[in-house]
């Protein structure tokens, strides 16, 4: 059975995506399901209940990534993985992370359709909070799993009510699961939209990604002494907002130093938030990203020496910053990449090599294992918003890229 001998059923996968995206729905049209959340763990019920209609085997880790297995002729062999994330942003879209792991779960049921055994197990993989938002890191699942991460560590961290990780893990069950890292993984796939706006803009419809960004966040504070609005002359108040203007325009500069560099302030609070009171204290968070490691360092020290300049200048405030993550430069495997390229090519899908600007599971994974991730084009380059879209016709085709690859790699 070769690439293109069998493709998938593109109506059930478009029928289940809209299925998925009923749960958290939001008035906008996107998806609120906050990693650890009743809407995630609805979403992922409702993913569960399709796979135990096909009897496949179901597992979890005491992060929550959840692993499920369809059977293979050796499974003692390390199992080829298909994996993504249903956990979306605040206000996220219906395809980030939803289209691979339902994409995945279409390959296993169109193999079962077609009755092909494969040699080595074919697994499915949904990583628990891949989206950092309520709880950072980002690809937090995948990290513990990589060994990244520590369970300790993760099962301590706070989102923004005072409510762990820990918590959350327990209340829905998940520390009963297994020890992460436990469920042995031989190859790794990821189909995901690409989330900008390269592959739509050239008329590409398969992104054959190659590696992924270096990524730094930092949690950034200034703090002055909140005071009345109205008596204090300006000249004698200790107000964090002058300096957050400096903060703001550096952190831009940064970015806008080469066409390949990205930087983003993404949550920025005044405390306390009152009209009439000037604010003793102001958090940000900083996002930034480059594909050479060595660019992402200069951009970094840039950014931390205008700090410096800054703290030196303004000292009634004390500025404060911890990094939060550091995610380097990612590359993924020649072979499995290669075998993208031949599965679009073969079936006609115009196909482009691309950089991942986004992080995803499928970087922790590339570290460990031969990995590889594909792409289809979202409209306007839109994600992490509620328009987010990706049509019927992409999404059909990148499972279909994911079938001929887990052809090649499974039935070997
Ligand atoms: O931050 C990222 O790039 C990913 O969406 N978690
Ligand atoms: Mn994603
Ligand atoms: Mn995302
Ligand atoms: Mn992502």
């Amino acid at each position: 059975m070769g690439m293109g001998d069998v493709s998938i059923n593109s109506e059930r996968l478009w029928r289940r995506l809209m299925a998925m995206a009923e749960i958290g729905a939001t008035p906008g049209g996107g998806s609120h399901r906050l990693t650890l959340t009743d809407e995630d763990e609805a979403g992922r019920q409702l993913f569960l209940g399709w796979c135990a209609e096909r009897g496949y085997d179901v597992q979890y880790d005491q992060v929550g990534n959840i692993f499920v297995r369809r059977a293979g002729g050796n499974n003692n062999t390390q199992p080829l993985a298909i994996g993504s994330h249903l956990d979306t942003q605040p206000r996220g879209g219906r395809f980030d992370g939803i289209l691979g792991v339902l994409a995945a779960l279409e390959v296993l049921e169109t193999l079962d359709d077609n009755e092909i055994e494969t040699d080595m197990p074919v697994d499915i993989v949904v990583w628990t909070n891949e989206e950092g938002s309520r709880f950072q890191p980002a690809m937090m699942g995948s990290g513990v799993h990589c060994g990244v991460h520590s369970l300790e560590m993760v099962r301590s961290t706070l989102d923004d009510k005072g409510l762990s990780v820990g918590a959350e893990l327990d209340r829905f069950g998940y520390s009963q699961g297994l020890v992460p890292g436990a469920r042995a993984i031989g190859q790794y796939l990821e189909l995901h939209i690409e989330q900008g706006p390269v592959l739509e803009d050239s008329g590409t419809v398969i992104g054959a990604v190659k590696g992924g960004q270096a990524i730094r966040w930092y949690e950034l504070s200034l703090q002055g002494q909140e005071t009345h609005a109205g008596p204090v002359p300006m000249a004698q108040r200790r107000d964090p907002m002058p300096a957050l203007a400096r903060v703001i325009d550096l952190v831009y500069q940064v970015g806008l130093q080469d066409e390949a560099a990205r930087s983003t302030i993404g949550v920025l609070t005044a405390r306390p938030g009152s009209i009439n009171v000037m604010p003793g204290r102001i958090d940000l968070t900083v996002d930034l990203r480059h594909p050479l490691e060595t660019r992402l360092k200069e951009m970094d020290a840039a950014f931390q020496a205008g700090l410096d300049d800054l703290q030196a200048a303004e000292r009634k405030i004390a500025i404060s910053l911890e990094e939060i993550w550091h995610s380097p430069v990612v590359l993924f495997d020649h072979a499995l990449t290669e075998a993208v390229r031949q599965s679009a090519t073969g079936r006609g899908l115009p196909v482009q090599d691309v950089i991942s600007g986004a992080g995803h599971d499928a970087f922790h994974m590339a570290r460990a294992v031969p990995s590889a991730l594909v792409f289809v084009p979202c409209r306007d380059g839109l994600s992490h918003n509620e328009a987010e879209y990706t049509s019927p016709e992409h999404a059909a085709a990148g499972a279909n890229v994911l079938l001929d690859v887990a052809l090649r790699v499974a039935c070997a």
